[in-house]
């Protein structure tokens, strides 16, 4: 048999064998301990998959390998996020079919996926344009209906004049559409919306429970933007005296007795009633012009904040005090009451509008309670009041609780809390998409497809061309649109518009567990055994979007009685970007793609593998490198050359030697179950070719000691331990070695315990000053250390951004964060 290394000779004959001995096959309810272990699903584009997927695909492949010989049942499955607009819109360009050119891809992304050899069980594949799934994802519509989460509303909305469709807030990027990045326009329509908000305080309390990556829950935070505060009702008085109540929205009570303004927004109902004649006109054109900027362009704390003088006044409750009215473009319409009061001394936006609109500025906060005259900028901090009246002297906490029971007992204000998130707007003037099931009933309204009607079937023959009226393709098909009230059969029209394509993926881990099932989206106890997902890894882009919309359809689904837990992913983790060889994202127009087929053709999967794996730590971005992918490929070669070298050889040589092997290898026994457990791919990728390392010394030295049983033992575990990393070559090596059945049936190996960990005890400085010690292992690297440094309360509260800090680092000794 051929010597050489010829990945092309056995890499599709062992995923054959695999895939037919069921080697990936997850077991409904199996004695073994479960792990679901998920990727986020692919959405299958035209151009295959790329170099991020792997990222994602491939160590998550590995671990789920490593699961499985650890004696789990491990679930790993995978379909595709299929609906959506890039398939419809190539699909007008070029007159193919959306469900054709879908699938077409599909059939290639399949393709690839097994070349890399992703371990998944494909008898739980589907794509979520499958009608035996989209059938489930109206039902979980009409389920939401049902409990009063889906309503229907007039309103303005994002529209997306290329795409011709709604879109969600989440998917609006600076002003622009996130898929064709064309700017939006706000365009009044009555669309569907899930009543995401309802569940804003649960979906914040989750997060405390799951262990996610902190980033991503603040961004989850942030944008659920809990604020408790309070609504002050001030006093607008009108040109001719009449007084309208103007409450306004405040999280910093404290500073009322700074008040020296009131700003209202742009759209405030109120504004030209509290406009003095000789102001109508400067501000009517104020106003044209705020209301053509985004939202983010309003608000954004570097550009310079705007706004005009109304002419009227505002009564301050507290004081009796008048203070001028403007009108603003900082001031968002949809949140608090669209009416903020302005404390320059307090807040920065105040400040920069006070200095440009000579207000005065009004000091009511210090650090310690001492008077202060003037300030360089604003103080935003809290303190104790000062020339506050009788609240003087109180901290602000304290005066946040004091004043807001003031305002309660006299009747002008109230505790509030608000929040930034708005409901879902979930539909879509699309035809690429599940239908929304609901059919409009002049005399009963909208009313939901029965259940034993489902799915409502996407007609295949339709002009699928958007239209400029805000209605979806579907409208053009008569037959499609008339149909009868299922209540009392009198002629309706269907609802056209289609789900918004994260419908479909805020279940579709649940469907893994019972795929086929055509009684229920999913068998209870089924789910049961298999969720939630012990391990979710994902790109972070999908933070306030897939991720938070999966929560909350969990969270309906339990309060449903559907499944008996509220969070769906007890891990994740967010695999980091590979950048082109230029340290640029990867792009086509700039020309710096990597297709992973031409990779494997040049390579074989194995070194593919085994380079992203290798190319830096899974949570940051890492530029390919060709010279990066030569030496792994080296390193693979060099592990065939050496170990194929034993299929000639027996085991009657003795050496003195065999005592090293067999400590050096227990060695990597405990580094490498250590790095893989902790997720750390790269560095078990260097503990393998250190291990190499020292074989291919030792033979050099003595070709005999190949002859020997430790030498045998130390590469037999060795290829078991690389298995899940390369899987292709070590099953080939193992069987050309004597070994039968799969290597991927063997067990883990586990240390014979004689190599010790040794600890050390290192210093932990930041900037210089000596602020913790902790214990490592010796030898350990900066970026382990770091881990462990990210972990001491005494220096998680310094607040340091780790990211930006520099590190000086003597293994084994200290550790210096100039942060
Ligand atoms: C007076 C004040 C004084 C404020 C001070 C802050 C500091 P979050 O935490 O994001 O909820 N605000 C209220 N409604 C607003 C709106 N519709 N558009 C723009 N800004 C608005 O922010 C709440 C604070 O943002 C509120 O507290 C209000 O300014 C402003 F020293 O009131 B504050």
């Amino acid at each position: 048999m051929e010597k050489e290394y010829n990945p092309k000779e056995f890499e599709e004959k062992w995923y054959k064998y695999w895939e037919e001995s069921k080697l990936f096959k997850a077991e409904d309810f199996s004695e073994k301990p479960k792990f679901y272990i998920l990727v986020m699903f692919p959405y299958p584009s035209g151009s295959g998959l790329h170099v991020g997927h792997c990222r994602n695909y491939i160590p998550a492949d590995t671990y789920a390998r490593y699961k499985r010989m650890q004696g789990f049942n491990v679930l790993h499955p995978i379909g595709y996020d299929a609906f959506g607009l890039p398939a419809e819109n190539y699909a007008i360009e070029h007159g193919i079919h959306p469900r054709e050119s879908t699938y077409r891809n599909i059939e290639n992304f399949r393709r690839q996926l097994k070349m890399l050899g992703l371990s998944y069980d494909w008898d739980r594949e589907f794509a979520t344009s499958d009608p035996e799934y989209y059938k489930w994802t109206e039902w979980f519509f009409e389920l939401l209906f049902k409990r009063g989460l889906a309503y229907q509303d007039r309103s303005f909305q994002w529209w997306c004049p290329h795409c011709k469709t709604v879109l969600a807030n989440e998917q609006i990027i600076d002003g622009k559409c996130w898929r064709c990045g064309t700017p939006v326009v706000k365009k009044e329509l009555k669309e569907w919306f899930f009543r995401i908000t309802h569940y804003a305080d649960k979906l914040l309390e989750g997060l405390d429970r799951i262990d996610w990556p902190e980033r991503i829950k603040s961004m989850q935070r942030n944008w659920i933007g809990r604020s408790e505060g309070a609504e002050i009702t001030f006093k607008g008085v009108g040109p001719d005296g009449t007084e309208y109540d103007l409450p306004v929205f405040t999280t910093r009570i404290d500073t009322i007795f700074g008040v020296t303004f009131l700003a209202i927004a742009p759209e405030h109902p109120l504004v030209m009633k509290l406009t003095r004649e000789d102001k109508v006109e400067e501000v009517k054109k104020y106003i044209e012009e705020a209301l053509r900027k985004f939202e983010t362009e309003r608000l954004s704390t570097e550009k310079e904040k705007t706004g005009v003088f109304t002419g009227c006044f505002a009564r301050n409750p507290f004081t009796d005090e008048l203070v001028p009215i403007y009108v603003g473009d900082y001031v968002v319409y949809s949140y608090g009451t669209g009416a903020v009061m302005g404390v320059p001394a307090h807040d920065e936006r105040d400040f920069q509008f006070a200095k440009k609109h000579n207000l005065p500025i009004k000091i009511v906060i210090s650090k310690d309670g001492s008077l202060v005259e003037t300030l360089e900028e604003a103080f935003t901090e809290d303190g104790i009041l000062i020339n506050s009246n009788g609240f003087s002297g109180l901290r602000s906490d304290e005066a946040r609780k004091k004043l807001t029971k003031y305002a309660e007992e006299h009747g002008f204000g109230r505790g509030v809390v608000r929040y930034k998130i708005r409901d879902w707007l979930i539909s879509r003037q699309r035809y690429w998409g599940a239908p929304i099931p609901i059919i409009h009933c002049p005399e009963h309204g909208a009313v939901p497809v029965p259940e034993e009607d489902l799915p409502v079937l996407l007609p295949d023959e339709v002009d699928f061309s958007p239209r400029d009226t805000g209605e979806s393709p579907l409208a053009n098909d008569p037959d499609f649109v008339n149909t009868s009230c299922p209540i009392c059969g009198k002629p309706s029209r269907r609802e056209t518009d289609t789900q918004d394509g994260f419908a479909c993926s805020s279940w579709y881990f649940l469907r893994y567990a019972d795929p086929h099932n055509d009684k229920a989206p999913f068998d209870k106890e089924k789910v049961k055994y298999w969720l939630p997902v012990d391990l979710y890894i994902g790109g972070a882009e999908h933070a306030v979007m897939h991720l938070l919309y999966a929560r909350f359809y969990t969270m309906v689904m339990y309060d449903a009685g559907l499944i008996d837990f509220d969070e769906p992913f007890k891990k994740l983790l967010n695999q980091g970007m590979i950048l082109g060889a230029d340290h640029q994202k990867m792009s086509k127009s700039r020309g710096n793609v990597v297709n992973p087929d031409d990779v494997i053709k040049e390579y074989g999967a194995d070194t593919l593998r085994a380079y992203i794996l290798f190319i830096g730590p899974l949570d940051t971005d890492a530029p390919w490198s060709t010279e990066g992918i030569n030496g792994v490929n080296r390193f693979i070669k060099r592990m065939w050359n050496l170990f194929i070298q034993l299929e000639d050889k027996s085991t009657t040589k003795e050496k003195p030697i065999e005592k090293e092997i067999e400590l050096i290898t227990d060695k990597m026994i405990v580094k490498v179950t250590e790095q893989i457990e902790r997720f750390k791919f790269n560095t078990m990728i260097s503990s393998f070719m250190e291990w190499l390392n020292f074989l291919s010394k030792i033979t050099q030295e003595d070709a005999e000691v190949m002859e020997t049983k430790a030498y045998r033992e130390a590469v037999q575990t060795f290829l078991t331990m690389i298995a899940p990393a390369t899987p292709f070559v070590a099953e080939e090596l193992y069987h050309r070695l004597g070994g039968t059945g799969s290597i991927h049936k063997k067990e883990w190996p586990k240390p014979k315990g004689i190599y010790k960990e040794e600890y050390v005890t290192i210093i932990v400085q930041v900037n210089g000053k000596l602020r913790d010690k902790i214990e490592v292992e010796a030898g350990s690297e900066l970026e382990d250390v770091l881990d462990l440094v990210k972990k001491s309360d005494k220096i998680t509260r310094l607040g340091i951004d780790f990211n930006k800090a520099k590190y000086i680092f003597v293994k084994d000794k200290l550790i210096n964060i100039v942060a």
